[in-house]
């Protein structure tokens, strides 16, 4: 029998002791709301549907949205805990302006002083060293309104071809992957297609910490005898749930899929009709994994041959799978060719585009789907169109009323566009929904070259660790402030509803932009009233385009619960099934379901290349980072949520209880883990789910705490997606205990 879902308080009582209603001071005034607003966590991907409490323009609680499908009431502890920051004494109300002799280094400043002398500081950048010397960073957790925004305005009204955004650090892998094997870059399937898998594949993704509504689903399908397979580095909270584990060592996912394409090939485990009929590529792919043996593909991978076996039996054999990856898989310098090599496990057994034949990758950002599809990206128009394409740049400019030779080319990686920083190409920066001196690998590189810059400036509603380094910030909206359009996990496209007025100062983070464009006298495209004509501009700028959300209105989403894309006509019902059989896009015109002109799957040869750092004598460990359930990417939110802090209040590095008796490290010891680039010292968590050859260090810290003075700034040749997941360090007992344990935990 399916399981029911976990009601709210069960989820509360599951992860932590901390009721929903414990913020004290606010409980004197009561909670009695003056209305209840149906909208959506503003923290991952999954886009839990919940109930804001509001009273008197203050979000004051939550109550569960059980109608809404996703999710059915259920919460992970931040969604429960997420009220808690707007009401936090950090908010940022007034624009603030750099001043070393204040404290904290800022000074409040009139909104539309803030706004000329920010507009006087890019105009006089782009006078003197061309518009390409101002470049500008965004952001995947901003509404698909606001992120469509920010491409026009870097191309139409800053003239720049320098854009780009976070989802640079998340999704692009997938993102390169997709578009290579599928032609279209979303999952290919709805949640529901889990929960009658026979098989359940999950490789690099801590689901039950990062995607935590998605665990229900994945057990609903283990209630009626699916088999999950598990592989990771660390025996995360599903996998002790799971029926096939297998440990992976860091960066070598890539021969995994390769060896178990080699036996499904071996065993005859194939859907050869799916192959001959709906996929190009598979001859060229079999030669090439053929050197896969079972004892290669052991000895590259470090897992045993008898569990490869087993898992290779069970997903050749299954009628009906869903195979899902997150970052564990993508952070990589070869992170597009484990996601190829996923793809190419899928398309040979034919399970794909049928009920409960299905594969994701699991997004990450509120809006980690919808701010990947409209034109943030540093090549990438509305629609999913290619700057780089004359038709493309044609449909969109005619929308946008421009010429589209007055449309920049495309511009380069977030990274790279601190590498120009550091030639002096770019010397002014706009970033927005962005940490970058926390989120980017070598963060000693990052501050460095932030001071480098002529003008920074900063929109947030926090002072986050980046926008410390700026020149001017602006206060920006939270999530709730707001309304507009995110897409899910799913590829649901869903409404975020506006439950409170920006306090003080602070504006929703389009009219900045806007008041922007008008105060450097370049309004034209820039006077939009509300997000919703941003919506409808956006819905005819993807039309026709691969991610079409012509048909979507937000009156269909609130009636459905939500309209997956893509949706051409208002008429059309949207897709929440990719790739079925018989099914239209408008790449192959009929010819088949997959978004290429003959309409066919291609399978891609996915060598197999070791991480750019290996270990050895001088730093024998693998460093592997991520997450943990209670905090958020940068912390810049979660560490202000006292509950969610005292659940895990600062990183630990995990390592084996082999390695640390080796090293003579007991639990709880201060233990230094040094890179070719930095070094941190933090307690350690003895803990025997983790590879003895790897630690690993959840990064949601700033300052002396951030993994990411360890990380390696390698990228993947074409996602250009940073090697998170592995580089090689040192590990020992620290000879004495940091600075930072002496002084009271710093706000930030
Ligand atoms: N609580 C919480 N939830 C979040 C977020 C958060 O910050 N906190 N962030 C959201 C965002 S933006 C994202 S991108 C997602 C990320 O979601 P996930 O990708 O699930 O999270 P990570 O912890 O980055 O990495 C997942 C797993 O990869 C494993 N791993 C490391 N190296 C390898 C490897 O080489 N191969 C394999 N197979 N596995 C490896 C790690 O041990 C870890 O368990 O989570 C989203 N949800
Ligand atoms: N070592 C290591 N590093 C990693 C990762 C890892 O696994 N390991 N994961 C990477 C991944 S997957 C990701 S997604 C990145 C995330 O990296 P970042 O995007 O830098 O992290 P965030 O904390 O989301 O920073 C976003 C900022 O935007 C603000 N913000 C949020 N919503 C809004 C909004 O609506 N409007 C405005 N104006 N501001 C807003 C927040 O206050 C915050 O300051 O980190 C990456 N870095
Ligand atoms: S953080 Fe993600 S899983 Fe947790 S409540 Fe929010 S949207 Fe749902
Ligand atoms: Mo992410």
């Amino acid at each position: 029998m399916a399981q029911q879902p976990i009601a709210t308080l069960d989820i509360i009582q599951h992860f932590g002791p901390h009721l929903a209603y414990s913020d004290g001071a606010r409980l004197d005034r009561g909670l009695d709301p003056d209305r209840l607003v149906k909208t959506h966590c503003c923290f991952c991907g999954q886009q839990c549907g919940l109930q804001l409490k509001v009273k008197d323009n203050e979000v004051i609680g939550f109550e569960p949205w059980d109608e809404f499908p996703f999710n059915q009431g259920m919460l992970c502890p931040k969604g429960v805990k997420r009220y808690l920051q707007g009401a936090h004494p950090d908010r940022l109300v007034s624009a603030q302006e750099r001043a070393p002799h204040a404290p904290g280094g800022f000074a409040p400043l009139a909104y539309d002083a803030a706004i000329e002398r920010t507009a006087a500081a890019i105009h006089r950048i782009q006078q003197a060293h061309g518009n390409g010397a101002v470049g500008v960073l965004s952001g995947a957790s901003l509404t698909t309104e606001k992120a469509y925004l920010m491409g026009k305005f870097a191309r139409v009204c800053l003239k720049t071809p320098y854009i780009d955004y976070n989802g640079r650090l998340c999704m692009v892998s997938a993102g390169v992957g997709n578009k290579k094997a599928f032609g279209i870059d979303r999952a290919a399937n709805p949640w529901s297609d889990i929960i009658g898998a026979e098989v359940v594949w999950i490789s690099g993704a801590n689901i039950a910490e990062c995607a935590p509504i998605t665990t229900n689903y994945v057990w609903q399908a283990r209630e009626q005898g699916a088999k999950i397979i598990v592989v990771d580095p660390r025996i995360t909270p599903l996998a002790r749930t799971c029926d096939l584990f297998l440990p992976v060592k860091p960066g070598r996912d890539i021969a995994l899929f390769n060896g178990i394409l080699q036996q499904m090939i071996e065993h005859d485990w194939l859907d050869h009709a799916f192959i001959a009929e709906q996929t190009v590529g598979f001859d060229a792919l079999a030669e090439a994994v053929r050197e896969w043996t079972l004892p290669r593909t052991a000895e590259v991978t470090g897992i045993a041959e008898r569990l490869i076996r087993q898992a290779a039996e069970w997903w050749g054999l299954a009628k009906s799978s869903f195979l899902m990856h997150a970052r564990g898989i993508e952070h990589h310098s070869h992170g597009v060719q484990n996601v190829l090599g996923a793809i190419n496990m899928v398309l040979a057994s034919g399970r794909i585009g049928r009920k409960n034949c299905g594969y994701a990758t699991i997004t990450g950002q509120a809006n980690g789907q919808g701010g990947r599809e409209h034109g943030q990206k540093c090549d990438q128009l509305p629609g999913a169109r290619d700057l780089a394409n004359p038709e493309h740049r044609a449909h969109v400019a005619k929308v946008w009323d421009v010429s589209p030779d007055d449309l920049p080319q495309p511009g380069v990686d977030a990274y790279e566009m601190f590498r120009k920083i550091e030639r002096g190409e770019i010397r002014g920066l706009l970033s927005i929904c962005f940490n970058p001196l926390v989120s980017l690998p070598d963060s000693n590189y990052v501050a460095r070259m932030l001071d480098k810059l002529d003008f920074y400036v900063a929109i947030d509603f926090f002072l986050n660790d980046t926008a410390r380094h700026a020149d001017i910030v602006l206060p920006g909206s939270l999530q709730e402030e707001d309304e507009g359009v995110v897409a899910q996990v799913e590829g649901r496209v869903i409404k975020i509803n506006k439950a409170v007025d920006p306090p003080g100062d602070a504006r929703q983070d389009w009219k900045i932009i806007q008041d922007l464009a008008k105060a450097l006298g370049r309004p034209h495209g820039f006077t939009f009233h509300n997000p919703r004509e941003i919506f409808d501009e956006l819905r005819r700028a993807s039309q026709g385009g691969v991610a079409d959300y012509y048909g979507i209105t937000w009156e269909k989403i609130e009636q459905n619960y939500g309209v997956f894309w893509p949706c051409p006509t208002e008429d059309h019902p949207g897709t929440p099934r990719l790739f079925e059989r018989g099914s239209h896009n408008p790449i192959a015109n009929g010819a088949g379901p997959f978004y290429f002109p003959d309409g066919k799957a291609r399978f891609h040869v996915a060598p197999y290349s070791p991480p750019t750092e290996e270990t050895d004598a001088e730093y024998p460990v693998i460093f592997t980072t991520g997450r943990v359930v209670s905090q958020f990417l940068s912390g810049t939110q979660t560490r202000r949520i006292g509950p969610l802090v005292e659940q895990y209040p600062e990183p630990r590095v995990e390592i084996h209880p082999q390695l640390a008796a080796q090293l003579e490290i007991n639990d709880g010891d201060w233990t230094t883990v040094t890179s070719r680039r930095g070094e941190i010292t933090l307690r350690a968590q003895v803990v025997k789910t983790i590879r003895p050859d790897t630690v690993f260090v959840p990064y949601h810290w700033a300052g002396p705490k951030s993994a990411n003075r360890v990380t390696i700034a390698a990228q993947d040749p074409l996602s250009k997606i940073p090697e998170y997941k592995v580089c090689a360090v040192r590990v020992a007992k620290a000879a004495a205990p940091p600075d930072y344990a002496a002084q009271l935990e710093p706000q930030q």
